[in-house]
């Protein structure tokens, strides 16, 4: 069993169901077990002109593969109604593995840890719900040490999922 972290987002057809429907999802893959959801945080889009995003990140515990476990959220994000017509468009869902155990993973389909997830306070906050706080990306950068470089700011927690 591997401590996988995914980021959930949605802008588009009520976000905030969107994140429940794929917390029952996620629930339900093989191998996997869920084990915990942080709070829903809404934040303006980094793309400016889109409606505002509702984040949140998820624990799983699986023996997935990591391409195993890509395809599986990507079916998600499908029966979701993802479409994908332009990169970083507005969308119902975005599932992204963020962290993965502590592999470090660089294939053409996967990079893990997430590319921008150090800088981005509707990733990190959340997270910090969910992981120990001496969490330590394979970088060597520990969670403490990056949520002190990124503020909350521009953030709103939601009180309820
Ligand atoms: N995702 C993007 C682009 N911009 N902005 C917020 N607030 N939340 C997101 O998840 C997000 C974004 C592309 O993945
Ligand atoms: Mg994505
Ligand atoms: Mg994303």
């Amino acid at each position: 069993m591997e401590r996988i972290y995914i980021g959930m987002g949605s802008n588009l057809v009520d976000p905030a169901e969107q994140l429940r429907s794929a917390t029952l999802a996620l629930a339900q893959l093989p191998q996997s077990e869920l084990v915990g959801v942080s709070a829903f945080y809404q934040s303006d889009s980094l793309l400016p002109g889109q409606p505002r995003y509702t984040n949140a990140v998820a624990a799983l515990d699986s023996t997935l593969a990591p391409l195993e476990l890509l395809d599986a959220l990507q079916s998600i994000e499908n029966d979701q109604g993802r479409e994908r017509l332009e990169r970083w468009g507005p969308r119902t869902l975005d599932l992204d593995i963020l962290l993965f155990g502590d592999r470090l993973i660089d294939e053409p389909r996967l990079k893990v840890p997430h590319y921008h997830m150090h800088e981005r306070a509707f990733v990190l906050y959340p997270l910090a719900e969910l992981a120990p706080v001496d969490l330590r990306l394979a970088d060597g950068r520990s969670l403490a040490e990056l949520l002190n470089a990124c503020p909350f700011v521009g953030l709103e927690r939601l009180a309820t999922n």
